[in-house]
């Protein structure tokens, strides 16, 4: 992404920290008024919504997408630079589509962390390119979790990169080419790059990039891809992008799902897939030591005096004698966020002795900006951080700043 000069008024920030136009450049504008800019060496991500600004640090949140292990500089400058400035960005759908229809063998990469979305998308579109025809393959660096082992297409997937070097490499919701997994270099595997995501702050390295941020899943922009190639959504794709989309919407509960979500799904159960059994799978069994986990998070939970912070920390002693991989510990947090009158929850998991992972949810509190203190970030009502420091210290500095910015929150409710 070559960058170019920023004018004054569109740098100017409320708070007046992002002034500085001289040495500041903005990236490629994205599908929905999101500008990546730079300012020295923070980058921000500015979006507009409801005639509103906002404005993430992009360094933190980059931290948080695990884009390298260096908290100070976290986005490589091969990585900013890597995209080209002749087109607007993150806006390639047609021609995805068509370079899709064109070309005959495919690499497709999830991100580290597979979670249901980009494994789901990933199983859809290879059955969709085999039916064309196609030669397709599937990397995750990590394996896939036992719940999704109903899948279709799971015997393509491997976590050994080929050899062969493809026509094209699809990464699925990866930030920057990092996020496939260590040692992975896209333009080796592939000789054309696609970027498909639908998170802030993708900074469009392919050589084609389709980024939008407003799909709550990246299953609900791979079915507009498979409608845009003529294909006919079959049961195994159906089941794929049920799963995607599902997944990432928290059972249809969450604020991202449309109009446009519902009448997907509608199109997708007409091919009968079984959505109730989808369903149980993925949200509601649960293996025997998972729950005994889960009840001890909950017999541990603790609250503030007010009531406004609630909070559970599982030792690494806990962690390791429950018999449940780390990789399995992601939805203890959820029902953690469920106590009435409670504007924070937090779960603290020791995964190694002095080594903290943080999961922050809220209703409305941006706990993405308590993250970042921490040098995590992600989502306003969903974030993460690694503390590395003994459990008890964890807990009481993280919480001190929670507590303390709830003091303002309290004062002043954003948005
Ligand atoms: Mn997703």
């Amino acid at each position: 992404m070559k960058l170019r000069n920023l004018s004054a008024h569109q740098l100017k920030r409320p708070d007046g920290l992002l002034n500085r136009t001289d040495k500041t450049a903005i990236g490629k504008k994205l599908n929905h008024k999101i500008n990546s800019a730079f300012s020295g060496l923070d980058i921000y991500l500015q979006s507009e919504k409801n005639d509103s600004k906002f404005f993430r640090n992009l360094n933190k949140l980059a931290n948080f997408a695990g884009l390298t292990s260096d908290k100070n500089h976290p986005l490589k400058n091969s990585e900013i630079n890597s995209a080209s400035d002749t087109k607007p960005a993150g806006n390639d759908f047609e021609a995805i589509a068509k370079l899709l229809q064109e070309k005959d063998s495919f690499l497709i990469l999830a991100h580290l962390s597979i979670d249901g979305d980009d494994l789901g998308s990933m199983t859809a579109l290879a059955e969709a390119l085999t039916r064309m025809g196609k030669k397709v393959q599937l990397y995750s660096q990590d394996n896939v979790p036992e719940i999704f082992s109903y899948l279709p297409n799971l015997s393509l997937l491997k976590n050994k990169l080929p050899e062969q070097k493809s026509d094209v490499v699809i990464a699925l919701e990866c930030g920057v080419p990092s996020r496939t997994g260590e040692n992975v270099d896209l333009t080796k595997l592939g000789d054309k790059v696609v970027n498909i995501d639908h998170h802030l702050g993708n900074t469009c390295y392919g050589d084609l990039n389709w980024v939008n941020t407003e799909a709550p899943a990246v299953g609900e922009m791979v079915y507009d891809l498979l409608e845009k190639m003529g294909c006919e959504i079959n049961q195994r794709e159906a089941t794929g992008i049920y799963t995607a989309i599902s997944s990432d919407t928290g059972s249809f509960q969450f604020g991202n799902v449309s109009p446009k979500t519902h009448r997907i799904i509608s199109r997708l159960l007409e091919t009968k897939i079984n959505s109730s059994e989808i369903s149980r799978r993925i949200f509601r069994e649960k293996d025997f030591n998972f729950m005994k986990l889960y009840g001890r998070s909950l017999v541990d939970l603790e609250k503030t005096e007010d009531g406004k912070l609630v909070w559970s920390a599982l030792s690494n002693e806990t962690l390791k004698n429950s018999g449940v991989k780390s990789s399995d510990t992601q939805n203890l947090m959820e029902d953690i966020n469920r106590v009435a009158g409670a504007e924070v929850a937090v779960l603290f998991k020791e995964a190694e002795p002095g080594e903290v992972h943080v999961s922050l949810r809220s209703h409305g509190f941006p706990v993405n900006e308590i993250a970042a203190e921490f040098g995590g970030g992600g989502h306003k009502m969903a974030s993460g951080c690694r503390i590395d420091s003994p459990l008890p210290e964890a807990v009481s500095r993280l919480n001190a700043r929670i507590k303390a910015k709830l003091k303002d929150y309290q004062a002043a409710p954003q948005k």
